[in-house]
């Protein structure tokens, strides 16, 4: 996908308004604009990050999409390099391209996993989210696992998830779609569920509804029909599509960076590159939250410390027993528990505090480094 630069990016102004209507589609309000008040007082301008590369960011300002550097703001902890969704501040200094990210506004939500590298570290997918889409597709049998381990995630972000089961088109059967809508429904306590084709076209007007406010993001396998969907929602072609391989069915990884766009009917939406893995990432609440309906029978157990493993008066393996519970959920339940305590453990406190300390210098190094520069500027 070309990303081209606002012509009108020469005319980058050093004194801008806190508000525009550009910002505002972007999802700018008062709560950002107060945030951003130190910022504005430094001569920073605003913007929210509509895409990232290779150490440069594109931002969509009041005057139009700059192209800046992330150099300043690139820590070493991996959760706090600029993502797409982020509000930043840019340096409005230099006629030519890129200018400078000089920090980016405390982030309201944030998608987070744990990269499949062995060395566990945490990735940040999309910054400031209000909706979380698991797109998952009917073309394929469907894998209840890997959509518990998305709503976690989507959970613990802060974010609202919604899963889109996609190419409802590819099933032909009525009754074996509301099926599997129903499958999907019952793992996942107090989210939507939307069967959709891109295709047909069907379900895309209550996705419109969901996607209509506030910032969502697309998350799914490759090949799932994201950008497909993300074209649909935006009303044209903004993000290239590919079929998936014939052998496998499996994607290409088609798209490769994660794209912001404003909706025409209002609300912003990401789209992103299709996971391999979703490793969950400190996500002992958003676990809990998937299995609200296991929680909510741990309550009622006799022990409060019951490993719901042969206790009396367990009322989560009466359920298990009455059926009520499937034994999947509960092993799926175990599985993610287990996950996430391992990779708590692994993040060891010296590590935590190494990265902290390093970005508390570059920190103040960026500040002597404005404060030179703003003196520069008063003699
Ligand atoms: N039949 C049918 N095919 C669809 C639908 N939506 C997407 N596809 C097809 O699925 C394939 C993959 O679609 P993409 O939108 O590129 O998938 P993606 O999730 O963006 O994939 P990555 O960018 O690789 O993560 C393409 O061949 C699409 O035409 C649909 O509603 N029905
Ligand atoms: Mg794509
Ligand atoms: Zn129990």
């Amino acid at each position: 996908m070309s990303f081209p630069l606002s012509p009108s990016s020469s005319s980058f102004s050093a004194s801008p308004s806190l508000s525009s209507s550009v910002l505002d589609a972007h999802g700018w309000d008062a709560g950002w604009a107060e945030g951003f008040a130190p910022y504005a007082a430094q001569g920073l301008v605003p913007g929210r990050v509509v895409r990232v590369d290779r150490g440069q960011c594109d931002v969509a300002t009041a005057d139009g999409t700059v192209r800046a550097d992330t150099a300043f703001v690139t820590p070493h902890d991996p959760l706090r390099v600029v993502c797409t969704g982020d509000w930043a501040a840019v340096d409005p200094e230099g006629a030519s391209d890129p200018r400078y990210v000089r920090a980016c506004l405390p982030r309201r939500t944030a998608f987070a996993r744990s990269t499949s590298s062995k060395r566990s570290e945490g990735q940040i997918l999309a910054a400031n989210v209000d909706h979380a889409v698991i797109t998952v597709s009917l073309a394929v049998e469907l894998d209840l696992g890997r959509i518990e381990r998305f709503l976690a995630l989507a959970w613990e972000s802060g974010a609202q998830p919604t899963v889109v089961l996609s190419k409802a088109d590819l099933v032909s059967d009525p009754v074996v779609l509301s099926h599997l809508v129903e499958d999907v429904e019952g793992i996942a306590p107090g989210v939507g569920v939307v069967p959709l084709s891109s295709a047909t076209g069907e379900g895309v007007d209550v996705l419109k509804a969901v996607v209509s406010g506030g910032t969502t993001v697309l998350l799914g396998v490759s090949g799932a029909g994201k950008s497909t969907l993300a074209n649909a929602l935006v009303g044209e072609d903004v993000m290239t599509v590919q079929a998936a391989r014939d052998v496998d069915g499996k994607g290409r990884h088609t798209t490769t960076t994660r794209n912001l766009f404003v909706l025409p009917g209002g609300g912003v939406l990401i789209d992103t590159p299709g996971l391999r893995g979703v490793g969950l990432w400190d996500a002992e609440a958003g676990v809990g939250q998937t299995f609200s309906e296991i929680e909510e029978l741990a309550a009622g157990c006799r022990f409060q410390d019951c490993s719901h493993e042969s206790e009396p008066g367990c009322a989560v393996t009466a359920a298990l027993d009455a059926g009520t519970l499937p034994v999947r959920r509960l092993e799926s339940y175990r599985k993610l528990i287990r996950e996430n305590q391992r990779l708590v453990a692994k993040t060891d406190a010296r590590l935590r505090n190494e990265i902290r300390k390093d970005w508390k210098r570059k920190g103040a190094e960026g500040r002597a480094a404005m404060a030179f520069k703003r003196e520069g500027r008063l003699r």
